[in-house]
């Protein structure tokens, strides 16, 4: 039995990501109990129920959960911001959905990003177990995530699927993006294995296609049965060129969110790890 079989939360329902989820799961059947801080912007679709809750509402959240073997968390905040704009509904948002996991017995889909890693350099290759490398509060939010998950499966056998999440657009924009570029379809099917895995334990995926140009390997996918069918590779040509003209953004696998009060003034700088 899949966990899609009972109701799945997905938070974060009115963004980007949260709409294309909430029409396309529906789509496949699966009852739905959407929320979001602000209103859903698209029809409600076909069996689900759609409630404003903020995140940082305990018990509002728990109300929500109640019932559900699956959480889709994509609320919060998603772009670099100050500490204190990203605090409230990302740490203490995603510390509510993990106690109502936990209750429920619920597994976890918690959207990390190549934000919490966003630091290394562009020509390195990471797997799943690399230090962490934050390139600012937004990414440091997905780390405190993923180390959230670790805790409560540790802990309390919450169960997780970590998915750091390139950039999920229909089509590639820029030349960095043919590194970090996930198709809408590799994304919704991936999105269906969170549900119809058997374990998934607290598994790391990188949330990527099959880009000759990926920065990532080594993952939990073969866990999951889940592979990306597409690949960035044919957009390459379109976007060549397409880059900015800063060389802190250019450097970095996080690209823009990394200038964001960047003040650093030893560019390039010779290590960020002292010892080395
Ligand atoms: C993210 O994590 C953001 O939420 C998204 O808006 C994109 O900026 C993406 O990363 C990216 O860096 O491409």
């Amino acid at each position: 039995m899949a966990l899609s079989d009972r109701p799945v939360l997905l938070t974060g329902a009115s963004g980007t990501i949260g709409r294309l989820l909430a029409s396309r799961l529906a789509a496949l059947g699966w009852t739905l109990r959407l929320t979001d801080v602000v209103p859903l912007p698209i029809a409600l679709p076909q069996g689900a129920t759609f409630d404003v809750v903020d995140l940082e509402n305990q018990g509002a959240v728990n109300e929500l959960a109640k019932g559900c073997g699956l959480i889709l968390h994509f609320g919060g905040v998603s772009t670099e911001q100050s500490f204190e704009t990203v605090l409230g509904p990302n740490l203490r948002g995603s510390f509510h959905i993990y106690e109502a996991a936990r209750k429920e017995k619920a597994r976890v889909a918690f959207p990390s990003s190549v934000h919490a890693v966003g630091l290394y350099e562009r020509t390195e290759i990471l797997d799943q177990d690399c230090l962490l490398r934050p390139d600012g509060y937004y990414g440091l939010s997905k780390a405190y995530g993923e180390m959230l998950a670790r805790l409560y499966f540790d802990k309390h056998a919450v169960e997780s699927v970590l998915i750091r999440i390139g950039s999920v657009l229909p089509e590639v924009p820029d030349e960095r993006i043919l590194s970090t570029w996930i198709s809408h379809d590799d994304f919704v099917r991936l999105i269906e294995r969170c549900a119809a895995a058997e374990h998934v334990d607290c598994s790391v995926i990188w949330g990527q296609s099959d880009n000759s140009r990926g920065f990532w390997r080594n993952d939990a996918r073969k866990k999951l049965g889940w592979a990306p069918l597409d690949s960035s590779d044919s957009q390459a040509e379109h976007v060549r060129g397409k880059v900015t003209d800063n060389p802190v953004v250019e450097r970095y696998q996080g690209g823009k969110f990394i200038v964001v009060d960047y003040s650093r003034s030893d560019f390039p700088p010779r290590s960020m790890f002292p010892e080395e």
